[in-house]
């Protein structure tokens, strides 16, 4: 009998692949040529036909990437506006895969995929994931939720590109999840960086060592998080913990990956997003290396092209190393997420910095605002990593208190809790109550 040949579609995919050692200028002149494509492309849905013409603009005026500063923003209230799939522009029967984000408040987002676009999103993952250190023939094992959510089957369908042995988990189940990881013996893990804690007390609630596991490389994203939190990870379960970020308006996680050799930033795939940096407040474009709110275009998108998609995500650019794709700093906040107590501006990762500080505070906390005269106030529960005698606690929930203050510049009052009394969540944390009235 001949020889077994394995049927391998993923060998094909080049490693790196050529884009990603273009030189700026090549990379440039691609960028140009897709921008133009996704302007005409764009021009099929009517909500950016109406917003070309009020702003004046033909796609000729569209001939550099300095010209994108002319054209309109895109917004999450345009997507809610056009709901369900008023921004979708091919055809119904190109659309292959639709996915929606929930949101807080009001309708979800919806976004949809034609096969190109599921190709190319399985090719970003794909990069992404070799980019983060896994490698044809891994495991991977996806604690993402499946669903409307992108998390979970935009990492399945990458890693099965790449080649890698898919173990399609899911969120929740933390008993299970342990099982899985001790039976099946994963190379890498994708999943919410809060989720994966739980995941590790679960390891120690059952007495089993998550140092010992299989697992090399957890993938982590949809959510803010801290060198903190990576210190945490790498130290509970002897893995590289490497940023992963993406939204679902733009196509789900895929956007930019942290390199798991240099974890310094994360590239941004830029020959499919091209990214600019705004001041939230007057739109201006920043130099790069200037904090703000990350603008994305598509260059590639077929289904749902975005042009200027004001992310709400804080952050810089900063330049390519060792390629002329940019990193983007880790996310600091969303700027709607930016509380302002008495005056001084906070965003909630800078609270969980300052806590970091602090061995015996575990990184479980939850930030409540309210308002009860007409000044906002700040209470901060966090969790001990021991269990601690009364006055040790109220010791420590000062502590906090002056650490947040010195670090942060805002008063909080800390109150300080058992080890485990925080729900945890099983996808992305929810660290914020805010109890103020609604105007
Ligand atoms: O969270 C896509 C994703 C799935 C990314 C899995 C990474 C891993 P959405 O539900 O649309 O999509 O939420 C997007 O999550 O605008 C950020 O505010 C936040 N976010 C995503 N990744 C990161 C990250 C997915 N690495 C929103 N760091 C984004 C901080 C992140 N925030």
């Amino acid at each position: 009998m001949a020889e077994q040949q394995p049927v391998v579609r993923a060998a094909t995919l080049e490693r790196p692949e050529p884009v990603e050692t273009a030189s700026v200028d090549e990379l440039r002149a691609l960028q140009v040529q897709r921008l133009k494509a996704t302007v005409a492309r764009a021009l099929q849905v009517p909500h950016y036909r109406k917003q070309f013409a009020a702003a004046g603009i033909a796609p000729s005026d569209v001939q550099t990437l300095d010209d994108l500063k002319k054209l309109p923003f895109t917004t999450k209230e345009d997507l809610r506006q056009n709901y369900p799939f008023g921004m979708f522009a091919v055809p119904m029967n190109e659309i292959v895969r639709i996915h929606a984000s929930s949101g807080t408040t009001g309708k979800p987002t919806v976004v949809g995929y034609t096969h190109g676009d599921i190709e190319m999103w399985a090719m970003v993952m794909a990069r992404s994931i070799h980019a983060a250190g896994g490698r044809r023939g891994d495991k991977m094992h996806i604690a993402y939720g499946y669903g409307l959510f992108t998390g979970g089957l935009g990492f399945h369908y990458g890693a099965e590109y790449l080649g890698c042995a898919v173990i399609p988990v899911s969120g929740g189940f933390t008993e299970r999840q342990v099982q899985l990881i001790v039976d099946f013996e994963p190379d890498l893990i994708a999943v919410t960086p809060s989720y994966l804690l739980a995941i590790a007390d679960e390891f120690d609630r059952q007495g089993i060592d998550a140092r010992k596991s299989s697992l090399r490389i957890a993938l982590l994203g949809a959510e803010p998080w801290s060198e903190g939190m990576r210190a945490e990870i790498e130290r509970r379960f002897a893995v590289d913990a490497v940023n992963v970020y993406g939204l679902s308006e733009v196509i789900g996680p895929g956007v930019a990956q942290e390199y798991a050799d240099t974890k310094d930033g994360l590239t941004l795939w830029e020959d499919h997003f091209f990214p600019e940096i705004i001041e939230p407040d007057t739109g201006k474009v920043l130099p790069d290396g200037q904090e703000g709110e990350l603008v994305l275009t598509s260059l590639t998108k077929e289904a749902m092209p975005v042009i200027r998609y004001r992310t709400r995500d804080l952050t810089r650019l900063l330049p390519g190393n060792a390629r002329a794709m940019r990193r983007i700093e880790r996310i600091k906040g969303r700027s709607d997420d930016m509380l302002i107590i008495r005056g001084v501006n906070v965003f909630p990762s800078q609270i969980e910095a300052a806590l970091a500080t602090e061995q015996l505070f575990a990184p479980h906390y939850i930030l409540e605002v309210t308002r009860p005269d007409r000044l906002d106030e700040l209470a901060v529960i966090v969790e001990t990593r021991e269990v601690l005698p009364p006055d040790a606690m109220l010791v420590l929930a000062d502590h906090g208190a002056h650490l947040i203050k010195a670090r942060v510049g805002v008063t909080t009052t800390v109150r300080t809790v058992a080890p485990g009394s925080i729900e945890r969540s099983q996808g992305k944390a929810k660290r914020v109550i805010d109890k103020r009235p609604r105007n």
